[in-house]
């Protein structure tokens, strides 16, 4: 491999609290017995497991408000999350995140943002997804946070998530970029707007330009004037037929070969700051294959070449 090594800390963030499927706390467990550690030290990267960040449990809670249900103990966490991302990245180390639900990427931008702020320097943000993530508690038709976590990083609501570590937006729109959408809330399609997002591919996108194309554009615009991106990757994002072990499967996603077509490109660029796997579920999946994909994916982003 000709990517330099790097030292790798892995983050688990066993969350099912945004979602109203349960299973996803199970995630990070399930990436880990699929061999990610080994696959990544494999390309002659320093693997650290840093345990897992701790997560309420639901049955020992209260929902609170239906319109964000357990925003309190998300909050908590992605708070905890995000004060380890910065630990990491100050230990000169490239976090990667497995979670658990799409919530915990309010914790984990966030923890990026903030370390890149001390240096006075922006950060970009890869959000590979089915869906666009971006409705507020007032607009979700769910209640779920982990439909939520880019509408709070853009500087929406809800207010606690978007105002982890007392400062928001986290990123900017221009900087912003949604891969692979074909799930989107008529309420979202107005949060993008509002929030001034334009960099959105959906999938007929990559059907007819191509995923090279699509993705060369998308790293162009999430790194023009940042120190590099994040990459919040939703399981999701692939089709059902090779990543069935997904909360909220949608037909008609990325192919096998465009994913790792689109991972083998983030490589490339050498401009990654920080990397996270969200919404694998074992408990819907068959015998760990979404998370044995996870871990092929994680390794094309982080290096593995065919030849
Ligand atoms: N848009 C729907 C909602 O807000 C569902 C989105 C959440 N599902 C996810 N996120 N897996 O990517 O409830
Ligand atoms: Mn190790
Ligand atoms: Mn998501
Ligand atoms: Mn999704």
């Amino acid at each position: 491999q000709s990517l330099p090594p790097r030292r790798i800390r892995l983050i688990g963030v066993p969350l099912d609290l945004g979602a109203s499927r349960r299973g996803v706390d199970m995630g990070p467990s399930a990436v880990r017995v699929a061999g990610l550690e080994a696959r990544l030290e494999a390309l002659g990267h320093v693997v650290t497991d840093g345990g897992n960040i701790s997560v309420a449990i639901a049955e020992t809670k209260t929902v609170g408000e239906q319109n964000a249900r357990y925003l309190k103990e998300i909050t908590e966490t992605c708070t905890k999350a995000a004060e380890m991302v910065v630990k990491t990245l100050e230990e000169g180390m490239t976090p990667v995140i497995l979670g658990g639900d799409h919530s915990v990427a309010a914790g984990s931008v966030s923890g990026v943002a903030e370390f890149y702020r001390r240096q006075h320097q922006k950060i970009g943000l890869i959000w590979i997804d089915a869906h666009s993530d971006i409705n507020t508690p007032a607009s979700s038709p769910s209640g779920n946070v982990h439909g939520m976590p880019l509408a709070a990083l853009l500087g929406l609501e809800p207010a606690s998530l978007a105002n982890i570590f007392g400062w928001s937006p986290k990123v900017a729109p221009e900087n912003t970029v949604l891969v692979g959408v074909r799930d989107i809330d008529a309420t979202e399609k107005e949060n993008i707007k509002r929030a001034g997002v334009t960099e959105v591919y959906t999938m007929r996108d990559i059907d007819e330009r191509g995923m090279r194309t699509v993705m060369e554009e998308a790293l162009r615009a999430a790194g023009r004037g940042t120190a590099g991106y994040h990459v919040s990757l939703d399981m999701d994002w692939i089709d059902p037929e090779d990543a069935p072990g997904v909360g909220t499967p949608v037909r008609g996603g990325a192919t096998y070969r465009e994913a790792h077509l689109a991972m083998e490109i983030i490589a490339d660029h050498g401009r990654m700051l920080s990397f996270e796997i969200v919404e694998v579920n074992p408990v819907i999946d068959e015998h760990n294959r979404t998370a044995d994909l996870a871990v092929e994916l994680i390794s094309s982003a982080f290096g593995k070449k065919i030849l």
